[in-house]
């Protein structure tokens, strides 16, 4: 992944509570009055979140000392100004009030996702060491040690591409120990955050952080991870035939150093820092009589397509389903590939400036089937933003994170080999032999991400509550990525060690949740536009592009935004109300039988031993 300040988030951004409210005097509270508020709340919040956007943006494309003051002043003006009116607001408390206005309000809350002391000076602290922290793995390095000539410092945007493509695992393993060392100093400064932001929590009502983030859900805190954990024994058998299979070709290819009693698989031979993702890694895995496919990457190259043709091709899928073209605007103000003179922020987002018509995206671009993929995801953000722009201020937004994260992704499920046929990009379809090996491909990337999806908050929620004190911070990290992902660290660790921080949104205060939600979502969201458009076959094989049926099914769920609980708004589209995995083990069965049968071939038993010692290598 590559170096990120900040991650956009898509209604308010990065809010933080401020200062003691001055009560205003006034007669007693009525609907009325409670509604007159609420809009004048949301045209302020408006108003203010969009100077913030402007500032952000131009600082994350412009990175300077100035532009850098001038953001942190604008966020903190939304952000003091947020917390006031949390605070007015419970004057409507006792009022039998309308779904909407309740809505709104508890919206307006949740949009606290560092919430803060009312204390000045301890939300002062706190916003100085969320913003530390941000810095310190922004600034993030690792110096190998070169000998007599100092080898350079590699950032994590280097080190991404140097984890993908090596296969030496010595050089891995001291790659990821050498980038795990820049969350060491943040280990205090990391307590102390949690206890701030816990303290603005529970000021506003929330039992710590991690249940005003759980809290997202139309549901309680409870009944969100009780969620999680259903969600997780639907797709855990998946990712332990997954995990076995790769295993057994990870020891194939590098002997003792892949081979473990215990039968974890070390995180630095997966092709990704944090053993996320694992497509890198995919021609270790490859069955060996799979047909060649094509290469999306090596056909943009060659035909030296450039990042504005790129993100035209999804443009241009989504005309297909009835979407309107993007404003002249979006290409006017776009950055869509890294400018040669300045610092800017290169993680791929997308912007929803003055949450009407102003989106933009901020990517830099390569030919790779990767980045291809990435516009796609990146635009269904944008043509989300754009779908609900008609719904009051505080409704735009996705129904909740994880469907923002879900919409793009769904779409590109659709760049079947068909799909790229009919787009001109590949002229001959590969052979039904090819099925599986792609399938494969597919589920590297995205059954190999569930578990980290959800550990990352899992940990968080332990931090968040007290359940885990800092001085067990290391070990429950690795007790969690042991049990959910099967993942021994490369290297010893200890309690000087603070690997979570190595991961970005944890120094970025990011909810991760988010993400293993849309893991599920997309493939839901895809199954129910397959039926629409008319298919019945396989579902792996399936691209609904050019569909105006689901099309229309699709829109009609972008424009609610957030303004119903989200079960509503998928059952407008899925005619589902729960977020079921069936969708997803669905579409990789054929991979699951033939998983298992590669397994008991080569005499591999999925799972492994949990250990004493979670942080021994
Ligand atoms: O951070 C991101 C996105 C931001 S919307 C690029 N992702 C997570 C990560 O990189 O860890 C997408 C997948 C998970
Ligand atoms: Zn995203």
């Amino acid at each position: 992944m590559p170096n990120l300040r900040r991650i956009v988030t898509f209604a308010i951004p990065f809010v933080v509570a401020a200062g003691v409210l001055a009560q205003t005097k006034s007669a007693a509270p009525t609907i009325a009055s409670a509604r007159a508020f609420m809009d004048k709340a949301e045209a302020e919040l408006m108003k203010l979140s969009i100077l913030g956007a402007r500032a952000e943006w131009v600082d994350e494309t412009y990175i300077t000392d100035d532009t850098d003051i001038l953001t942190a002043a604008e966020n903190d003006r939304l952000i003091a100004r947020t917390t006031q009116l949390v605070d007015q607001a419970k004057q409507f408390a006792a009022l039998d009030l309308p779904a909407d206005l309740r809505r709104k309000i508890l919206l307006m809350k949740l949009s606290l996702t560092l919430p803060a002391p009312h204390d000045a000076k301890l939300r002062e602290e706190l916003t100085q060491v969320a913003s530390s922290l941000g810095g310190s793995y922004g600034k993030g390095k690792y110096c190998p040690d070169g000998g007599a000539v100092p080898a350079p410092c590699l950032g994590i945007e280097e080190l991404d591409e140097k984890m993908a493509t090596s296969r030496d695992p010595k050089e891995l393993a001291a790659m990821w120990a050498g980038w795990s060392k820049i969350g060491i100093p943040m280990r205090e400064r990391y307590a102390r955050f949690v206890q701030l932001s816990n303290q603005g929590a529970r000021e506003i009502g929330f039992a710590d952080t991690g249940a005003l983030w759980r809290s997202g859900y139309d549901m309680t805190p409870e009944q969100f991870s009780a969620e999680l954990e259903r969600l997780w024994t639907q797709v855990d058998p998946l990712y332990r035939e997954l995990h076995a299979y790769v295993r057994h070709k990870l020891v194939a290819k590098y002997g003792a150093d892949a081979d473990r009693k215990d039968g974890m698989i070390p995180a630095h031979l997966l092709g990704n820092m944090w053993s996320q993702e694992w497509g890198n890694v995919y021609d270790l895995v490859a069955p060996p009589a799979a047909p060649t496919t094509y290469d999306v990457g090596a056909i943009l190259k060659e035909r030296k397509t450039t990042p504005r043709q790129m993100v035209e091709y999804g443009e241009n899928f989504f005309g297909s389903l009835g979407f309107e073209k993007l404003p002249d605007t979006f290409w006017q103000r776009s950055m869509l590939s890294r400018p040669a003179d300045r610092d800017v922020v290169c993680h791929a987002s997308a912007w929803d400036i003055d949450f009407d018509r102003d989106v933009r995206l901020k990517v830099c671009l390569h030919q790779t089937s990767d980045d291809f993929v990435t516009t796609h995801h990146e635009l269904g953000h944008v043509y989300y933003d754009l779908s609900y722009r008609k719904q009051p201020f505080l409704f735009r937004g996705g129904a909740n994170d994880g469907f923002h994260e879900a919409i793009g992704d769904a779409i590109a499920l659709s760049i079947t080999p068909e799909y790229l046929k009919q787009i001109g990009l590949i002229q001959t379809i590969p052979p039904a032999a090819a099925d599986l090996p792609i399938l494969l491909k597919t589920a590297m990337d995205k059954i190999a991400f569930l578990p980290f999806g959800l550990l990352v908050d899992k940990w968080r929620w332990e931090v968040f509550s007290g359940q885990v004190k800092p001085a067990n911070y290391n070990k429950a990290w690795w007790t969690l990525r042991e049990k959910y992902q099967g993942i021994a660290p490369a290297v010893d660790r200890s309690e000087t060690d603070f690997d979570p921080g190595a991961k970005y949104h944890i120094p970025a205060n990011t909810p991760y949740a988010r993400y293993f939600l849309a893991r599920i979502y997309q493939f839901q969201f895809y199954r129910a536009m397959c039926r629409a458009s008319g298919y019945t076959g396989p579902l792996n094989r399936c691209s609904f592009y050019g569909s105006k049926a689901a099309g229309d099914k699709f829109k009609a769920m972008l424009e609610q935004g957030q303004s119903r609980p989200w079960p509503e708004t998928l059952k407008l589209m899925t005619g589902e109300d729960h977020v079921d995995a069936s969708a997803m083990v669905e579409y990789f069965q054929p991979l699951l039988t033939w998983l298992k049968q590669q397994n008991a071939a080569a005499n591999e038993k999925p799972g492994w031993t949990v250990g004493a010692d979670p942080m021994k290598h």
